[in-house]
């Protein structure tokens, strides 16, 4: 395989990255990875702190160009999920911010500052390591227990990227604006090393806020990755809003992942600017499987077709391979392809169980239209919640609610909601019915132990939560409002 990075083979002056008021050329980032890369080489896995910012971009991409696997982060993650992320991967070090404080939990590892000024001397970049190789560890939630790590090969983020840059024209001179977080594959793979493979820039614009993507945008920004409930937030003010209105129309792609974006904002933001909101569909384990491409028809609701290298197909219920293009017949998504992750670490068990034969199994609910494109009708897990485009399990969260001292029995579902698309609503039977806890203390218990965005929005306290004759919650008998 040829470099991941092939403009940081070269170096320039050419702008790599901007987060806030500070920025890397090619040249610079080149030097300071490199230099770091050196001092990485052969350290088995290393954590990266992942905060927005400079140092995340320049500790993995030295990770990269080392052949050491990163794991990023989350910085907001509790004290109990941290514990297991660290402990399953059990990195050799951690790489984080100069100055930036970290949790206790990560007191055993020695940690790197990255550097982010460019050395002195320029150290020659290391030599390609073997495509199959591990690239990154990315933790992600299943329906019970604590979240899984991805292994994703270099191979696949190399193919992921070059495939959507076939789909949507993505060239070296695109400038891409996000505000996504850099732990997961939308902020990382897509919205970092995706700028950097093309040559191409990124402007993170830190916190998401509709003016800063207005500012960003309005500045040159060519394109805009962003989860449903940005897009959301953004057509909610489109109106008033004569700048980001401007800001919009003038972007070159406008793209929306991680989630369904409902067809209501597709047709705010077409409707107040003219630009139709392009869907790409992917996973943490699949990378990128399909995408409205430029050159092919926006279709609201549609995820589009599969992308260079990727095979889908539909199956039944009983692994039987649909055939139909209808609109209407609905099978489980399986694709299969080099943009694969290879293995979730240290679980044969999950990885097995997770594939039909070479296909991977995406639990993903679909139809396909005639002409190919896909649409994404369900999940077959009801215990898998996606808000804000995290993806969150069910069991996880119960487990933490069944910690606190104050809940006897706990049950968690997703509601629809505008804004984050589903929202984590938690039934909790009290210890003692005349003093359940607050429902904030509850909250802030879920977000100290896994993560702020995992805490339930709303609690609802039951007397009993509904069971059948096997014991087992009948989440469907919980009483919605
Ligand atoms: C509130 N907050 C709390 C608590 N309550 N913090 C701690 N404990 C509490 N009890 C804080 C929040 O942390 C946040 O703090 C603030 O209150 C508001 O929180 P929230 O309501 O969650 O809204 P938000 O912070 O504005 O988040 C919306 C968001 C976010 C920006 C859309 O959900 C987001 O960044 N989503 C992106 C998810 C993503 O990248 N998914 C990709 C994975 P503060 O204000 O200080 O921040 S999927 C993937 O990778 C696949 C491959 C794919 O297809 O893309
Ligand atoms: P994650 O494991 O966090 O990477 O989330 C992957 C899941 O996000 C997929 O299995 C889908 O359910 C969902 N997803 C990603 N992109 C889209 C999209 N454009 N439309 C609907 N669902 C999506």
């Amino acid at each position: 395989m040829s470099a991941l990075f092939p403009a940081l083979v070269h170096g320039s002056a050419r702008p790599a990255l901007r987060f806030g008021e500070r920025a890397l050329t090619y040249g610079q980032l080149a030097s300071a990875a490199g230099a770091l890369a050196v001092r990485l080489s052969g350290a088995g896995r290393v954590a990266v702190w992942a905060t927005p910012s400079l140092e995340t971009a320049v500790g993995v991409v030295a990770a990269l160009l080392a052949g050491v696997p990163a794991v990023p982060l989350n910085p907001r993650t509790g004290e109990r999920e941290l514990r297991h992320i660290v402990g399953d991967s059990t990195p050799a070090l951690v790489l984080a911010a100069p100055g930036v404080e970290l949790p206790r939990v990560l007191d055993g590892l020695a940690r790197i500052d990255v550097p982010v000024a460019a050395p002195d001397q320029t150290t020659p970049l290391p030599g390609e390591p073997d495509p199959s190789s591990a690239a990154l560890v990315v933790y992600t939630s299943g329906t019970t227990g604590p979240p899984k790590g991805a292994v994703v090969p270099r191979r696949a983020v190399a193919t992921t990227l070059d495939a959507l840059a076939d789909a949507w024209d993505w060239t070296a001179d695109d400038v891409l604006v996000h505000s996504l977080p850099l732990f997961h594959v939308h902020g990382l793979v897509l919205g970092t090393l995706g700028p950097l493979r093309r040559g191409g820039s990124v402007r993170h614009v830190g916190k998401f806020s509709t003016e800063g993507v207005a500012q960003e945008l309005g500045a040159g920004g060519t394109m805009l990755f962003g989860v449903p409930t940005m897009y959301h937030r953004l057509a909610e003010v489109l109106d008033d809003d004569a700048e980001l209105r401007k800001a919009l129309t003038g972007a070159r792609l406008l793209v929306s992942g991680s989630a369904a974006l409902p067809v209501h904002d597709h047709e705010r933001i077409f409707a107040a600017t003219g630009r139709r909101v392009v869907e790409r569909y992917g996973m943490t384990e699949t990378l990128m499987n399909t995408s409205v491409r430029v050159d092919g028809e926006p279709r609201a609701g549609s995820v589009g077709v599969p992308l260079p290298g990727v095979e889908l197909r539909l199956v039944e219920e009983d692994g039987t391979e649909i055939d139909a293009y209808d609109g209407e017949t609905v099978g489980e998504i399986q694709v299969r392809g080099p943009h694969l992750f290879t293995e979730y670490l240290n679980r044969p068990d999950a990885t097995a169980a997770a594939f039909d034969g070479s296909w991977f199994r995406t639990g993903d609910m679909a139809v396909r239209d005639p002409d190919g494109y896909v649409r994404i009708v369900g999940r077959k897990a009801t215990d898998l919640i996606k808000s804000g485009g995290y993806k969150i399990g069910a069991g996880e969260i119960e487990n933490a609610l069944l910690e606190h001292p104050g809940v006897r029995e706990a049950a968690v579902t997703g509601e629809p909601d505008d804004d984050l698309g589903e929202r984590i609503v938690a039934w909790v039977v009290p210890t003692d019915p005349a003093r359940p806890p607050a429902a904030p203390e509850l909250a802030d218990h879920v977000a100290g132990q896994l993560a702020p965005h995992k805490r339930p929005r709303t609690v609802r306290f039951l007397q009993a939560l509904p069971r059948n004759d096997m014991g087992k919650i009948m989440k469907r008998a919980l009483p919605h409002d």
